[in-house]
């Protein structure tokens, strides 16, 4: 096994899908290993309480830290006053925005654990504590706004798997696409050339690998300035 991923949910049925998907065959693979925790397994009262209200008042529930502490030490395979191995991370709208940089970065970890919150967030002494044992990044997918960590994991996830060395049948593809050169991908074309009325630009029927490749350029360059300007600065 490469890379060994932990998610921590009161969701786990949210985590299903990724059977049927990409990452299946990522498990299939043997690169991945990956598992679902359920958080309520370690609430232990007749509801499985993981909530309560938020010390100081406000709207909403806040997670309680002890059935986090007891879960996470237990998938980090460390004690409570012991460092742990690999990255923790915490979705969190209030967290840094996730990127194909911090993909490849998360794709070379060999322990990645993803601890998904819901309703308000989680008691902030659980990120303090862990950020005291190892390393801990809290990672937003985009400004707007999710009901929980869950989806938000499940993008990370796929963004990083894909990444894991010997996961991708042809990994010179990854190099050509959206973000990994800073640019948005050129637009792309099969047949029929012509369809609906519709021609594929001619260059690329042309045979010329060198205007083909200028052209392509040439589009990346034009989308990112018109979808992407923010892409450019710098
Ligand atoms: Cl990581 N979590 C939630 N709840 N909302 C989000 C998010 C994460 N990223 C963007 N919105």
């Amino acid at each position: 096994i490469r890379v060994r991923i932990h998610i921590v949910t009161i969701f786990p049925a949210f985590f299903d899908v990724l059977d049927v998907s990409l990452i299946g065959k990522a498990r299939e693979k043997g690169l991945l290993d990956l598992r679902v925790h359920d958080l309520r397994d370690a609430a232990h009262d007749r509801h499985r309480t993981v909530d309560d209200t938020p010390y100081g008042g406000g709207a909403g529930m806040v997670m309680k830290p002890e059935p986090w502490g007891v879960t996470l030490d237990d998938v980090l395979g460390a004690a409570a006053d012991e460092p742990f191995e690999g990255v923790l991370v915490v979705p969190t709208p209030s967290g840094e925005v996730f990127s194909q940089a911090l993909a490849r970065e998360l794709a070379q970890e060999r322990q990645l654990v993803f601890a998904c919150g819901r309703y308000e967030g989680i008691d902030q002494r659980v990120v303090d504590h862990y950020a005291s044992r190892g390393r801990v990044r809290l990672v937003s997918i985009g400004d707007y706004v999710l009901n929980g960590g869950e989806v938000a994991s499940m993008a990370m996830i796929e963004a990083v798997t894909r990444l894991i060395p010997g996961f991708m049948g042809n990994p010179e593809s990854l190099l050509e696409e959206s973000h990994e050169d800073g640019l948005l991908e050129y637009p792309i074309y099969t047949k029929p050339a012509l369809w609906r009325g519709l021609e594929v630009p001619p260059v690329l029927l042309s045979g010329n690998h060198g205007a083909v490749a200028a052209w392509r350029r040439e589009q990346s360059i034009e989308r990112t300035r018109e979808r992407r300007p923010d892409l450019l600065d710098g």
